[in-house]
């Protein structure tokens, strides 16, 4: 169910058309018959702006006062420019790369072709350094989803996930059902990213310290100096402003490279109506929110305890990072710092209709496991006892099929796991059956099962991974082709 208009040629007659792009900047009409990317006309390439236009380039993020974070983002800032689309309306998209790097923009959460979703693995186009990709793509869902960059990271923490390379964006459904009195979109994200030894708490800032691959016997992990939420650390962007009886309807996403994270507005319940942008067949009010690294959550907040609140992350040290936004009533002053969160344990399955679990036609068991670091190295992750290597074959999958992939996770981390190009339905959590929840990622527990089942529609190579992008750089990611 998608529409693009890009016959996607090899990746080697890529690179060829990509390189004519860049030195002409605009691509002949003969070049475009040889290549099979005659999707836009040279002229129209050159003269008509298209619908959405992501520029890739250097930024300043300004998150505090003294704070400027200097990153890659697109169009100038970090979030980019919230992007609203139409479901089922075709869109032309430009992205013009102003960096000395090649670049993958992923459409997270769209049914696309591989040819357009955005990942080096299932052959992409890719925005080549200094150059442009214009095509046109179709949002075939509504709901809240977002762009961001798909690079591989290894240890450049400036990259990628890890730079201010990302957008929210919102497909607006045919009709608009909910009320409310406003909408804000609300993107988090950490800066300064560095590695730590978690044996030795030990900042490894400098990289070269451990070499170009040697990490080290001892656990390395990602740890960052501070938090934001669009772009500002708590206490020095605009405050979320609101009157009492308002309802207001928060998208909210975790726009993190590796961080899973909880937050929660004391004094007041969320009403959690879609995850991952998909509505949920069971509506429900919690207290707090738990969003695993690309997770979104859609909520709606009654206003109804006037005074001035801190909305973000439930641990202190996050928070006291950054990782928050006031939310202020009208005429009111002064924060409400003694207030406490109420946190209460995420479960997707409170938003879910009862089983029974339907059935499966194959089932795929999938295990989860960390290696840790041997004599000369980083951990690896493993699914079934493998670490992703692009040169391996892909698992097949098969159209039509509804494949159950039943995931034990056997470490003691939480893993926000992420297919590409499609949605699955989560169908159990520890045994217990859930019916009705469809998302793109889900944040599998320290030692918990989950059953996923997807029945693919669309053929072609599909990426599959942790969205921590170091537990994804460590391996836990696989490559799935649809036939
Ligand atoms: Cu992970």
């Amino acid at each position: 169910m998608e529409v693009n208009s890009i016959v996607a040629p090899s990746p080697n007659k890529l690179l060829m058309n990509d390189r004519r792009l860049t030195r002409r900047g605009f691509l002949s009409g003969a070049a475009a018959a040889l290549t099979g990317l005659a999707a836009v006309p040279a002229w129209a390439a050159r003269s008509v702006p298209a619908d959405i236009t992501l520029r890739i380039g250097p930024i300043k993020v300004d998150v505090a006062p003294g704070r400027t974070i200097l990153t890659t983002g697109y169009n100038g800032a970090a979030p980019g420019t919230l992007i609203r689309l139409q479901e089922g309306v075709p869109v032309t998209v430009d992205l013009f790369n102003n960096t000395d790097t090649q670049e993958y923009v992923h459409w997270h959460g769209f049914p696309l072709s591989a040819a357009l979703d955005g990942t080096q693995d299932e052959n992409s186009l890719p925005v080549p350094p200094y150059g442009h990709l214009r095509y046109r793509m179709t949002p075939q869902v509504a709901g809240s989803r977002w762009v961001h960059s798909h690079v591989m990271t290894m240890d450049n923490l400036t990259a990628g996930v890890y730079s201010g390379q990302f957008s929210f964006v919102y497909v607006e459904p045919k009709e608009n059902p909910g009320r409310y009195d406003q909408e804000i979109f609300l993107s988090t994200h950490e800066w300064e990213p560095f590695f730590i030894d978690m044996d030795n708490d030990e900042d490894l800032s400098a990289v070269e310290e451990f070499g170009e691959t040697d990490w080290g016997p001892s656990t390395v992990e990602v740890g960052y100096r501070i938090g934001s939420i669009n772009g500002k650390s708590l206490g020095h962007g605009e405050p979320i402003r609101v009157r009492e009886r308002q309802r207001v309807l928060l998208h909210i996403l975790n726009a993190s490279a590796t961080e899973n994270i909880q937050i929660a507005l004391p004094g007041h319940e969320f009403l959690v109506t879609a995850l991952d942008g998909n509505p949920v067949p069971q509506p429900r009010k919690v207290p707090s929110l738990d969003l695993g690294a690309g997770e979104r959550i859609d909520t709606i907040v009654e206003m109804n305890h006037p005074g001035v609140w801190i909305l973000g992350s439930t641990n202190d040290d996050v928070r006291g990072a950054g990782l928050g936004i006031l939310v202020e009533y009208a005429g009111c002053r002064g924060i409400e710092r003694r207030a406490r969160a109420t946190v209460a344990p995420w479960d997707y399955a409170q938003f879910s209709f009862p089983g029974p679990q339907p059935s499966a036609d194959v089932i795929l068991p999938m295990v989860i496991a960390r290696v840790p670091p041997g004599e000369n190295g980083m951990e690896r992750w493993t699914i079934n006892g493998k670490s992703y290597r692009s040169s391996d074959p892909p698992m097949a999958l098969h159209k039509g099929v509804r494949h159950r992939f039943a995931f034990h996770n056997t470490s003691s981390d939480a893993h926000p796991l992420h297919l590409h190009r499609s949605s699955f339905e989560l169908t159990s959590i520890d045994g217990k059956a859930t019916r009705g929840l469809l998302k793109d990622v889900v944040l599998i527990g320290a030692h918990q099962r989950m059953e996923l089942d997807w029945t693919p529609e669309g053929e072609g190579p599909t990426l599959f991974h942790c969205h921590n992008q170091f537990h994804m750089d460590c391996g836990l990611q696989m490559l799935f082709d649809v036939t």
